[in-house]
């Protein structure tokens, strides 16, 4: 691995820290735009109170001279500005919210009381990735390789869009409805869904539910030969989707066609590989969602995912109670109520964090802009 990164903290401690250790020297970075970063993610419609008090300060303490990385790890501290409020006030959750870490996590652990568990497996967390993500980011920017992202549907309301076959093949169809999307206050591109959508979260608050979703993550630019068939681990399919499902509450990673391509015969799945007249065979279609035996092809890089509702209910499901093993309602305290535009940017943090680790392995050496 060229490219890693270790996160520590709770969702209501000091704050958030993160070392970031690979990064070549002499990349130029901007905490202007590493702020704008970790504010696409704090906010979407669906949020709860948590993301108007977090102002997402970011203090880089490490790795960074003059404006460019140093080849030293970089080290990130963000510090969590609810964490005065939560001094004296912190409640104990002896009753595992379904869905959460809460209840494996405490019995494994050893607990009675699930906060500790709850507080590490807070998705807070994910504001670190999204900083080490901008870095990343930065770096492919260099080899000319871009991350969007885009929601496609939350709950049972879906976005009207291009046909799922031309946005994995068009790059300026890609660009287009991250563009849109950018505009959305639950990131989804297109405006009618997106009005169905919060009129969805709000019907969801009043009921004291919440809401998942399907959002799409792709990377342009990507050039043909990032990671590998020789080995199951350095596949770059393995990697990628490992990375997007490691963010809280993915259910499901599909590369291009994903499911839908063991429904449809090979004829209507492998995209046809024609002569062109560059370097290397073109093609006209990327179901493939631009990697091939764990080898990325040159074409867009396209991933979909879905995120299952947030299992924090203002209406709680039934739990129990570990200090009395009595029968009583799930823990419920403030949360969000829908966080898949959020989750979208963290999931292009996690595929900027891999391709960059998978484009050092192949071009690292190449790499020194000082
Ligand atoms: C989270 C619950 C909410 C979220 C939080 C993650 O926080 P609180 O319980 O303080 O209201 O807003 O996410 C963030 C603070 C963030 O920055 O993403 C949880 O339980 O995972």
């Amino acid at each position: 691995m060229m490219l890693r990164f270790l996160t520590a903290g709770e969702s209501h401690g000091p704050g958030i820290t993160a070392i970031l250790e690979g990064m070549p020297a002499g990349i130029p970075v901007s905490l202007e735009e590493l702020r704008h970063e970790l504010k696409r993610r704090r906010w979407c419609y669906g949020r709860g109170g948590r993301a108007t008090i977090e102002g997402d300060v970011i203090e880089v303490t490490g790795g960074i001279h003059k404006g460019r990385t140093t080849g030293a790890p970089v080290s990130i501290f963000i510090p969590n500005a609810d964490h005065p409020n939560w001094i004296g006030r912190e409640s104990p959750v002896f009753a595992p919210r379904p869905g959460h870490a809460d209840l494996a996590g405490a019995i494994k652990y050893g607990f009675t009381d699930c906060r500790p568990i709850a507080e590490r497996a807070s998705a807070r967390e994910t504001a670190a990735r999204v900083a080490c993500g901008y870095f990343a980011k930065k770096l492919l920017a260099l080899g000319g390789i871009s991350i969007y992202s885009w929601v496609t549907r939350i709950g049972p309301v879906s976005a009207k869009l291009p046909a799922a076959d031309e946005r994995m093949y068009r790059q300026d169809i890609v660009r287009s409805l991250a563009e849109a999307a950018e505009k959305s206050p639950v990131r989804c591109p297109d405006p009618d869904a997106t009005s169905q959508m919060m009129s969805l979260i709000d019907e969801a608050k009043k009921a004291g539910d919440t809401l998942g979703g399907v959002f799409e993550v792709s990377a342009t630019g990507v050039p043909v030969g990032l990671g590998s068939h020789v080995h199951w681990d350095r596949r770059l399919d393995t990697r990628v989707t490992a990375a997007v499902m490691s963010i809280p509450g993915v259910k499901a990673v599909e590369i291009g066609l994903g499911i839908e391509a063991a429904i449809k015969p090979g004829s209507q799945v492998h995209d046809e590989i024609l002569p062109g007249e560059g370097p290397i065979p073109v093609r006209n279609s990327n179901r493939a969602g631009g990697i091939e035996g764990g080898i990325s092809n040159g074409e867009v890089i396209f991933v979909r995912a879905a995120l299952k509702p947030i299992p924090t209910l203002q209406s709680p499901l039934r739990s129990v109670n570990l200090s009395d093993r009595t029968a009583c309602p799930a823990h419920a305290e403030r949360s969000d109520v829908c966080a898949v535009g959020s989750a979208a940017v963290v999931a292009e943090a996690m595929l900027a964090l891999t391709l960059a680790d998978a484009w050092l392995e192949r071009f690292g050496e190449q790499v020194n802009q000082g």
